[in-house]
């Protein structure tokens, strides 16, 4: 039997050259798990990254002590999103920690056999790296819920911890799912989860002003240099996808396309 071609030491392997890994951003409640649920069922190519919402929502004690200094509620909850919400000055910079490390753990998965058969691989990933820290964390320091240090320390340590697992992080590409802060409260709303009841709209408009700048306008100063040249597909997505044959068709048809120029 041939011997397969030796690949020289440090070369990418054929799977990291046809592999493509693209995030997909938006407001909260945007639309974007229902778009990942599209795209897994548009194509055997495709694999979706969710976001680790469940990890943050039941924190699970896995040492000895890690709780000695919580309260009884939060010993028995570990509901991380509950107590960023109930109070952010406290556990904004703990939150920022834990959503940080586990997306990365998240993305450092080896993809399924299936996918590394596959002809154009590519992975979704359900927010990143980029958007914990240049809309949620930069706007939990603009509005004072991280200190002067601890926005410091995050932004050190998050620039030091990217550029270690670089290969196997960096994008190649953005897809942002548009819309406007109203809708998202609608949509918000109409889902329910119980820890983002009391969200006033204010927070949106937020988080809408650092999409908006970040993807749309690209005036967002960023310590990641390919991140400014990196390409984005703006999807407006106010009008309803989720029950619309139609639009999602035409979704998708977008999404090949800009897979393609990549
Ligand atoms: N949704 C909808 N129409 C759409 C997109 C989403 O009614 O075109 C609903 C969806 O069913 C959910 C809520 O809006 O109840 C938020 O959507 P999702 O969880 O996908 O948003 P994400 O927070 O992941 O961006
Ligand atoms: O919602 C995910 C939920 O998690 C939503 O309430 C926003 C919150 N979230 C996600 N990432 C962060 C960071 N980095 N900081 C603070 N809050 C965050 P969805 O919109 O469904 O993805
Ligand atoms: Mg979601």
């Amino acid at each position: 039997m041939a011997t397969p071609p030796k690949r020289p030491r440090g070369a990418p392997s054929s799977f990291s050259r046809r592999h493509k890994k693209i995030s997909i951003e938006g407001n909260i409640a945007a639309g974007k798990s229902t778009f990942v649920r599209l795209l897994q069922a548009a194509s055997e190519d495709w694999e979706v990254i969710p976001e680790p919402i469940g990890k943050w929502c039941n924190v699970q004690n896995d040492g000895d002590n890690i709780y000695q200094e919580l309260s009884s509620s939060q010993k028995s909850g570990g509901n991380l999103l509950q107590m960023l919400y109930d109070k952010p000055s406290r556990w904004a910079y703990t939150f920022q920690s834990y959503a940080c490390l586990s997306r990365i753990r998240a993305q450092l998965q080896s993809p399924s056999a299936k996918l590394q058969e596959a002809e154009n691989p590519v992975q979704f990933y359900e927010r990143s790296v980029y958007s914990d820290r240049y809309v949620f964390a930069s706007n939990l320091f603009e509005c004072d819920n991280l200190t002067e240090t601890e926005w410091s320390v995050y932004q050190d340590w998050h620039t030091w911890l990217l550029k270690q697992f670089e290969s196997d992080i960096t994008l190649n590409g953005i897809i942002y799912l548009r819309a406007p802060p109203q809708c998202c409260m609608q949509r918000l709303l109409h889902r329910g989860r119980d820890e983002e009841q009391g969200i006033p709209l204010e927070y949106l408009q937020q988080l809408h002003f650092k999409h908006e700048s970040w993807l749309h306008h690209r005036n967002l100063r960023l310590d990641f240099d390919y991140l400014n040249e990196l390409p984005v597909l703006v999807l407006d997505v106010e009008d309803d996808f989720k029950n619309d044959l139609i639009k999602q068709e035409v979704i998708v048809d977008k999404v090949r396309e800009f897979l393609t120029s990549l």
